[in-house]
């Protein structure tokens, strides 16, 4: 290994230097060689050296985009679009055992409607949990529309924790919007449908359907969305679309929109003109503004009355309390956007061409001075358009979202029919700048430009349709994201990159500096209730319990470990109609050391990171045998990771002959392999001395490789001394298979010292002695 590396190394340096001769020479022509080649500009050429990310290189922000139909987020990296992650959500995702071990199926479970449970989502806004109004990068929700859901994704490791339904809605489109201290996660209804989990006839839709908007509370301490706590408005039957929080002046006020405030109810079927004809005869529907404030207040009074479990609103009680006002708004408007210094809101109608500015000084007048136009039939006062807008702007046909630029009072907004981006001004009124784009824009977002606190930079286009951008790959198109350069005056289109993982509506960013992800959990944790795991298992604490009821019925858990490159136990004895509850503990400390598991035939695949505890508990219902093992390439003797689950038929009785090897040894075998481990310790030896002489304490990675590396060699102690007992007794092939093992242990503990050498001497460590 040693020698390797040092020849590896010498290779690598002849190969620099011969580089660093004629290095500009060979890189000017080659470049311009390329460009000619590859028919390229030099605008794509500065295009791509502001996206390219070099080897090793990291992205200054990252995004977290809704996975659409898929029921999952998309993580990937700006400038460069690389894709990080995706994390399963409402949707069962195998890579990360997500569905597939007890664990997250509980947190899947959370998610049942009516009792059913619901494998996919249509994830449309994901939303980063705030403090002052800033991104704080603790955690991230992501609704769910056509079943009304709301999860908590944690970003200290990325996984979804917690899934709550929404008691009264039957879909709900316009979450997750975050209040500037997350004290409050927006979730309005979008369908209109009866609270009731009941049959209500059309005729009835203007008494009994309903529309609503609820505050869901979330505890920031525990991390969880509090259901007790969380309350929501009735509101009419108007499609209550999406939804964004005051902040600043406005804190304490939330805004969403509606469209169809005609009422209108289809049916072609009975002869009646369709949804979207019904859906837009008027010129205006209603903004919405609520004060989840005051409400909360009333609640922590005892003010609000509860209903299936939960604080919900009436329309009367808001009217009463001044809680809820209506205000017009352009014709099928679409999104509703706070601007930084939460003075305006902007809301832009799909089949108009502008994007109307709301003063909040204004609304707010209105509001003091009672000053209303009229009620609408619910009896909500609307105040009138003029008392409230400050401008309206002609930005393009069908504009769709705006997010905001660090520069002052600029903005972009998504122009859905024009296909482009139009940068404006929002305190002037006034267009800067317009940019096409392919094809179809839906949403937009600039770098934390939902905040307070936006960075500017760049812009991503999430684009609907992407014809002719990429190579085909049958009728269903990826998605597209094109990255903007919003930096200068002009905007810039640097980059598309396909989604393929269904339509990413919305996304959101954040500086990458301010996500602070673990590397590996707690010995036995129980990563999705973030807590001790009952099942946790320590090395050579292994065991297999089997226990029976009064009717017979047998449960067998088994508790095992997890190690390169060993499942303990290897081999699992049950008997056919048994339940099986496997429990795997990684014992691993190095990063990124996960081992997987799967079973033939059980649907069992876990995936086991660093520290983690993961279940899976099935009928054994067929006698048979099932081979299991892991599923990670985790070291060198990843595919000896295995083991059997024998299944054994009732009554069944073993014959009395033991287990026969395919291969003996011979005394010369153990000799031999006992002078490779010498030679191995040799090696061990010196990477211990380079890292003790260093000062490795003041590296917590390379502590934690040390550990690991200690531990092996530990077991490395326990397999030599039984090979040594073997061949005491002249067993020699117990001797050479227990001495094979003591070298397995070496190869691990080399392999980690040498990852510690490395980061020692890549992270310049001191010599200490
Ligand atoms: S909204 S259609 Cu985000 Cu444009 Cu869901
Ligand atoms: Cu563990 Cu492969």
């Amino acid at each position: 290994m040693n020698t390797f590396t040092t020849r590896a190394l010498s290779v690598c340096t002849g190969l620099v230097l011969g580089l660093s001769i004629s290095t500009s020479a060979w890189s000017a022509k080659t470049l311009e060689q390329v460009m000619k080649d590859r028919g390229l500009t030099e605008k794509n050429i500065l295009a791509a050296a502001k996206t390219y990310t070099p080897t090793g290189g990291r992205d200054e922000f990252i995004v977290f985009s809704s996975g659409g139909q898929s029921g999952q987020v998309i993580v990937y990296g700006v400038p460069s679009m690389r894709i990080l992650k995706y994390i399963g959500v409402f949707t069962p995702e195998p890579w990360q055992g997500y569905g597939f071990d007890d664990e997250s199926k509980a947190v899947l479970a959370q998610g049942r409607i009516n009792g059913k449970d619901i494998y996919y989502g249509d994830t449309h806004h994901p939303a980063i949990t705030e403090t002052d109004g800033k991104t704080d990068g603790h955690y991230l929700f992501i609704n769910d529309k056509a079943n009304p859901r709301i999860a908590v994704i944690d970003l200290h490791d990325f996984e979804t924790k917690q899934i709550v339904v929404s008691p009264y809605f039957k879909n709900a489109h316009g979450g997750a919007y975050v209040t500037p201290n997350s004290e409050y996660v927006m979730d309005p209804a979008q369908y209109a449908a009866p609270f009731a989990d009941e049959f209500v006839p059309l005729e009835e839709f203007n008494e009994k359907y309903r529309g609503g908007l609820t505050y869901w509370k979330f505890n920031k301490e525990k991390g969880r969305i509090d259901e007790s706590q969380s309350f929501t408005f009735e509101m009419p039957p108007y499609s209550q679309d999406l939804a964004d929080a005051g902040k600043g002046p406005s804190y304490g006020w939330g805004f969403n929109n509606s469209f169809c405030s005609e009422r209108y109810v289809g049916g072609t079927e009975r002869g009646r003109p369709p949804f979207e004809a019904g859906c837009s005869s008027k010129d205006t529907d209603f903004m919405h503004v609520t004060n989840w404030k005051k409400a909360a207040e009333l609640v922590k009074a005892g003010k609000v009355k509860k209903s299936k479990g939960h604080y919900l609103i009436d329309m009367k009680q808001a009217v009463k309390e001044g809680l809820l006002y209506l205000i017009p708004e352009p014709k099928s408007p679409h999104g509703v956007d706070v601007t930084p210094d939460g003075k305006y809101i902007t809301v832009s109608g799909k089949l108009d061409s502008h994007t109307w500015v709301y003063s909040w000084d204004k609304i707010q007048k209105a509001i003091k001075s009672k000053k209303f136009e009229g009620k609408d039939p619910y009896g909500i006062p609307i105040i009138a358009l003029n008392d409230a807008l400050h401008k309206s702007v002609n930005v393009g046909l069908g504009p769709l979202h705006t997010q905001y630029d660090s520069k002052k009072c600029v903005a972009y907004t998504s122009i859905y029919v024009d296909s482009m981006i139009t940068k404006w001004d929002y305190c002037q009124g006034k267009v800067l700048d317009q940019l096409p784009i392919h094809y179809n824009v839906g949403h937009l977002m600039t770098m934390q430009g939902d905040t307070m606190d936006p960075k500017g930079k760049y812009l991503v286009a999430l684009n609907k349709l992407s014809i002719d951008r990429f190579n085909p790959v049958g009728p269903l198109h990826p998605q597209n994201h094109q990255l903007i350069d919003i930096s200068g005056e002009k905007m810039e289109l640097l980059y598309d990159m396909p989604l393929p993982l269904g339509e990413p509506h919305y996304a959101v960013s954040i500086a990458a500096d301010k996500l602070k992800p673990g590397v590996r959990y707690k010995s036995g944790w129980n990563s999705r209730t973030d807590s001790r795991s009952p099942y946790k298992t320590r090395a050579g604490r292994e065991k297999t319990e089997r226990t029976c009821d009064a009717k017979g019925k047998c449960t067998v858990h088994v508790y095992g470990t997890t190690i390169r490159s060993h499942i303990t136990p290897e081999i699992i004895e049950v008997t056919e109609g048994d339940t099986v509850s496997l429990h795997f503990t990684n014992l691993e400390r190095a990063q990124d050391e996960v081992h997987g598991f799967a079973m033939y035939g059980q649907n069992v695949q876990l995936s086991i990171e660093p520290g983690k505890t993961a279940s899976s508990t099935f009928v054994a219902d067929k006698a048979g045998v099932y081979p299991y093992y892991c599923t990670e390439f985790c070291s060198a003797l990843h595919l000896e990771m295995q083991g059997y689950l024998l299944v054994q038929p009732k009554g069944y009785k073993a014959k009395a002959v033991g287990l026969k090897a395919g291969t003996t040894y011979t005394e010369a075998d153990y000799k031999k392999q006992v002078e490779t481990n010498i030679a191995t310790q040799e090696v061990i030896d010196q990477v211990v001395a380079f890292i003790t002489s260093h000062n490795y304490k003041d590296f917590p990675t390379v502590v934690a490789l040390v550990e690991d590396a200690t531990d092996q060699l530990g077991f490395a102690k326990g397999a030599k001394q039984k090979s040594e007992a073997a061949a005491a007794k002249k067993d020699w092939n117990n001797a050479m298979l227990w001495a094979n093992q003591w070298w397995q242990y070496q190869v691990k503990t080399a392999d980690l010292g040498l990852r510690a050498k490395t980061y020692l001497e890549e992270n310049k460590a001191k010599k200490i002695k």
